[in-house]
């Protein structure tokens, strides 16, 4: 359904000192992150995984679910769920992160879905190659890019919409983008977009659809809420902002130690840790990770798993994994005392994890490290 004419409200961003309201906890506590432990896991147990939902989870019967593929094509396709399922597959292991990952350490703080820095999670999505979906359709030769229309509907700043996103049409042909009806090898759970998603590996997590019910092929470029008012980066209101796209890079290390159940803070005994954590980035594979245990002040190269080391031999043959998060570790001789443990990571095309975070009116790729407070005992 188009967006309603009526004028798209503000975004607003926090009063200074401005706390977090009961409707961004409302939203905090629908929209869980993944627990940090969970960084222990090279795959993200589905229930671990981060949700963000933007209305409500809509309410879908697999049995009368339909998937059309339709608009600037030879011939437009419906699928149900057992077509879809017949078709061959491929398995993705894929780091998906929200991109308003880290809004709620910018000052000031863009009022929306306040995360710290949970918003991220690895799975094995398995589905079929858009591609292969869009090669049968075969799109007209003006075809420029294509939608993706989730089953959710609701109203975001004043305006009426289905939850939807488009891609450019060469974007759209990579061959590991997938229309997925597996996470981690068992059906979707519905938070995850029961029956079926796409998954774009290497984009931030808006541009993969939950609830998929429809792929539209364009003309001209969209013009949709999603892509043209809500994921932009700009400064102010009126700037139209350069989109949101792939992910920046992210180290987050394994908190070690055990936690205060009110501050989270670490607590720790004396001597040699092994520091851990991953590294991700939708540009490029991390090729380096930095770690500080004295709050920035100096770095030393944490080991990277290496690309090789990733792969492994699965019953659908070699796979390089080259989307999933990167593992590193580090020594680390504790001493008592408080320490400020931070972690940054630098990809294959040179872009590298800033101190300070890049502002942004809606508050997204703010992959600026994040600190993790540790109390070692004295014995
Ligand atoms: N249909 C639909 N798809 C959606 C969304 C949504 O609200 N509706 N949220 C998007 C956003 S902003 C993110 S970050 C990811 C989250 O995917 P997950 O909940 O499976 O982690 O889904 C994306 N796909
Ligand atoms: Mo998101």
């Amino acid at each position: 359904m188009a967006a309603t004419s009526r004028q798209v409200e503000p975004a607003r961003v926090a009063e200074p000192g401005e706390g977090i309201s009961l409707e961004e906890l409302a939203l905090a506590s629908r929209n869980h992150a993944m627990p940090a432990e969970a960084l222990r896991d090279e795959l993200t147990p589905a229930g671990l995984h981060y949700v963000l939902c933007h209305y409500d989870i809509p309410a879908i019967d697999p049995a009368t679910w339909r998937l059309r593929l339709d608009g600037c094509v030879e011939r437009a396709l419906e699928l149900d769920l057992q077509a879809l399922q017949s078709m061959p597959s491929r398995t993705v292991r894929v780091t998906m992160e929200c991109a308003g990952n880290g809004r709620a350490a910018l000052a000031p703080r863009p009022v929306s879905q306040p995360w710290l820095s949970g918003a991220v999670g690895t799975a094995e999505w398995t589905g079929v190659p858009l591609a292969d979906l869009l090669r049968d359709a075969a799109p007209t030769s003006g075809a420029v890019e294509v939608a993706f229309t989730g089953a959710d509907h609701g109203f975001e700043r004043g305006v009426e919409q289905d939850y939807e996103r488009a891609l450019p049409l060469g974007d759209a042909l990579a061959d590991d983008v997938l229309v997925a009806y597996a996470m981690n090898g068992a059906p979707l759970p519905v938070q995850h977009g029961f029956p079926a998603r796409l998954v774009v590996p290497g984009w931030y997590g808006m541009a993969h659809v939950k609830w998929l019910v429809q792929v539209r092929v364009l003309d001209r470029p969209y013009d949709g809420y999603q892509n043209t008012v809500a994921y932009r980066l700009r400064q102010e209101p009126e700037d139209p902002g350069d989109p949101v796209s792939r992910i920046e890079p992210r180290a987050l290390l394994l908190p070690p130690g055990d936690p205060d159940f009110l501050t989270r803070e670490r607590i720790l005994r004396p001597g040699r840790v092994t520091l851990s954590g991953r590294a991700w980035s939708g540009w490029g594979p991390v090729v380096a990770v930095s770690v500080s245990t004295d709050d920035g002040d100096t770095w030393r190269e944490a080991e990277v798993e290496s690309a090789v080391e990733a792969e492994v031999e699965t019953a659908a043959g070699q796979q390089d994994h080259r989307w999933a998060w990167r593992r590193f570790t580090l020594a680390w001789d504790a001493t008592p005392g408080t320490h400020v443990l931070r972690a940054r990571a630098t990809d294959s095309t040179g872009r590298e994890q800033p101190i300070v975070p890049q502002w942004n009116l809606g508050g997204f790729a703010n992959n600026a490290d994040q600190p993790v407070v540790v109390l070692v005992l004295d014995s």
